[in-house]
């Protein structure tokens, strides 16, 4: 057995080579992108022969459905995003839980509260219950491992897809992380494709209606696994009781050290053990729930009248914040403990150093010519979407005047030019345009909608490391017209400062045109061009830390 020094996100990714997966899926986000990052590096060093396929996705949705494809054809397979790529696969893993799986099928999520690199905090952990899938929540690297190993036998015993949830700190820190041996792990296994009869993968009413009851079925002994399960300990002692679920259970032993009169339970396991926690709170007087992300577990107790006789107490009393991350300290205060003087403290004396685009980036020579171009249009209606451009938000272009979820630009731009504005204008960056532009361009294609596009093709996905992206160049400009735009209005422009003048003109005169314009800006990443070690290994603005440019921007 091997002991490795491992990210949160690594140690869930060797977990699954472990186990044996022919494939990992994943569509780039922090802080999960480095778990398809270890797959892929492992299976080059490895070679051909390692069975595991690893490309990148154009989208979540199209990384679940990839992985459930592989689970059908009999190879395990893990499928892995941050937390806001759910909602985009939600469809595809909605319907899977009723499909169910035939080769184990594991879905490691990425939560981000606090927002580091993200545009919301969601908790994962109400899909679970939403999917009424098992779920698993590590607080460790050991567990990230263990959990996601377990996760594929669990998820072929039951025939069901497994949830893994992962969170920012966990996922981006580093432990030494003990490896199964050799003779327990799954390399190469194959299940039969065996296409159940009548059709459980034929969502058809029919067959959705037996499916759905199935897994009502099924919950009983999801539930009892739960209560059994090694990743969900109780233990009685005192009258004051603690629930801690993944990586909080940390911050409550920094916070008490070797003091440990409490009663505990600690959940890593989903759906909740009603069971031990029934139990729990029955032994104390007063139970305190501390969790990273929403207050579930907190509100499940609780229900609408609260635990007669008890005190129940967490972020729902404001004993805990209700937005952002636990920190050593807020715990530390809950638990009425003094907290040590911490990092976290000293850091508030660091000046700020705000996000902007590296120097020499393609984006700001097309949003200095786009400005230039409106300027005299000071309603303009500047649509714009996720990734490295969305810096443009900040002086001095300040021509981004919405970001809110990936691929929302052009649609949210149809729908201004719908209302009647003039003029609208909309960026977007290829790998995003791929991810969900496409579809909303097809309609504005086929509605002529005055309005003038402009996709930003730097050819990598700059905000998450320089990835490969699927779509770009050429292959990019003949799906643009594929898409219904009209060749007349369709131009390529490169954005350098010895064309902006050029380039501010054709943007003007596109502006002016009463119809859909698409202008694809073409120059690729200044980190991309000079790709090494430091690009490769993605930083906080993607250009791995070499230009120190964004500190907090990536998602
Ligand atoms: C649903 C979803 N998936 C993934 C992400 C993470 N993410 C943010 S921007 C981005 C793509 C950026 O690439 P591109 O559009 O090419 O712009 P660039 O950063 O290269 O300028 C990704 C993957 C996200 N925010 N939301
Ligand atoms: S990483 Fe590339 S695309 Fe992103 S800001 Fe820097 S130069 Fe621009």
């Amino acid at each position: 057995m091997s002991r490795e020094l491992l990210l949160g996100d690594e140690a869930a990714a060797q977990g699954a080579i472990d186990a044996g997966i022919g494939g990992a899926f994943s569509y780039p986000g922090t802080p999960a992108t480095e778990i398809f990052e270890y797959v892929e590096s492992q299976a080059q060093r490895m070679g051909p022969g390692c069975g595991i396929s690893t490309r990148w996705s154009a989208n979540e949705k199209v990384a679940y459905e990839e992985a459930l494809g592989m689970s059908y054809a009999g190879r395990r397979a893990m499928v892995s995003m941050k937390h806001v790529g759910l909602n985009v696969a939600a469809d595809a893993f909605m319907s899977s839980a009723i499909t169910g799986v035939n080769a184990g099928l594991v879905l490691v999520v990425g939560d981000d509260p606090g927002m580091h690199s993200s545009q919301n905090e969601q908790d994962t952990r109400f899909y679970q219950e939403f999917a009424q899938l098992p779920l698993f929540e590590p607080g460790s690297q050991q567990e990230a491992y263990d959990q996601v190993f377990e996760a594929f036998a669990y998820s072929e015993a039951v025939g069901l897809p497994v949830m893994v949830r992962m969170v920012t700190r966990l996922c981006h820190s580093r432990a030494t992380v003990q490896r199964r041996g050799e003779s327990e792990r799954g390399e190469g296994r194959v299940r039969a494709y065996a296409r159940p009869t009548p059709s459980d993968w034929v969502l058809v009413p029919g067959n959705a209606r037996r499916r759905f009851a199935h897994l009502l079925e099924l919950q009983p002994r999801l539930e009892s696994d739960s209560e059994q399960s090694r990743h969900n300990q109780l233990t009685l002692r005192g009258r004051r009781g603690i629930i801690t679920s993944g990586i909080a259970r940390n911050y409550v032993e920094e916070a008490l050290g070797g003091r440990s009169g409490e009663s505990r339970l600690h959940i890593g396991h989903y759906p909740l053990p009603g069971g031990l926690i029934r139990t729990l709170v029955g032994h104390c007087e007063e139970v305190l729930v501390i969790e990273e992300g929403y207050p579930l577990i907190e509100r499940r107790l609780n229900g609408l009248m609260g635990v007669p006789g008890k005190t129940i107490r967490g972020k729902l009393t404001g004993d805990l914040p209700l937005a952002g991350e636990l920190t050593p300290d807020s715990v530390a205060a809950m638990l009425g403990v003094g907290a040590e003087p911490g990092a976290i403290g000293a850091l508030a004396g660091l000046a700020d150093r705000p996000p902007q685009l590296c120097r020499g980036c393609p984006h700001a020579d097309s949003f200095r010519a786009m400005v230039e171009a409106a300027a005299g249009y000071p309603e303009a209606h500047m649509f714009s979407d996720i990734g490295c451009y969305a810096l443009g938000v900040a002086p001095p272009f300040r021509a981004v005047h919405t970001c809110v979820d990936m691929g929302a630009s052009i649609s949210m731009a149809h729908g201004a030019a719908q209302a009647g504005a003039h003029p609208v204008l909309c960026t977007i960056g290829d790998s995003t345009f791929a991810h969900s532009g496409m579809t909303a361009l097809l309609g504005a294609a086929h509605a002529d909608a005055n309005m003038t596009v402009i996709i930003l093709d730097n050819s990598t996905v700059g905000m998450t490391g320089a990835q490969d992206t699927l779509l770009c160049g050429e292959a990019l400009v003949a799906a643009v017209r594929g898409l219904g735009v009209r060749v007349d209005h369709l131009h390529v422009i490169e954005p350098l400062p010895k064309n902006h003048e050029a380039n501010t003109h054709l943007i003007r005169r596109e502006i002016n045109h009463r119809g859909l314009s698409v202008i694809v800006a073409q120059r690729a990443c200044i980190h991309v061009k000079r790709k090494g070690p430091a690009a490769e290994s993605g930083g906080s603005c993607g250009a791995g830390g070499v230009c120190g440019c964004v500190t907090i921007n990536t998602t």
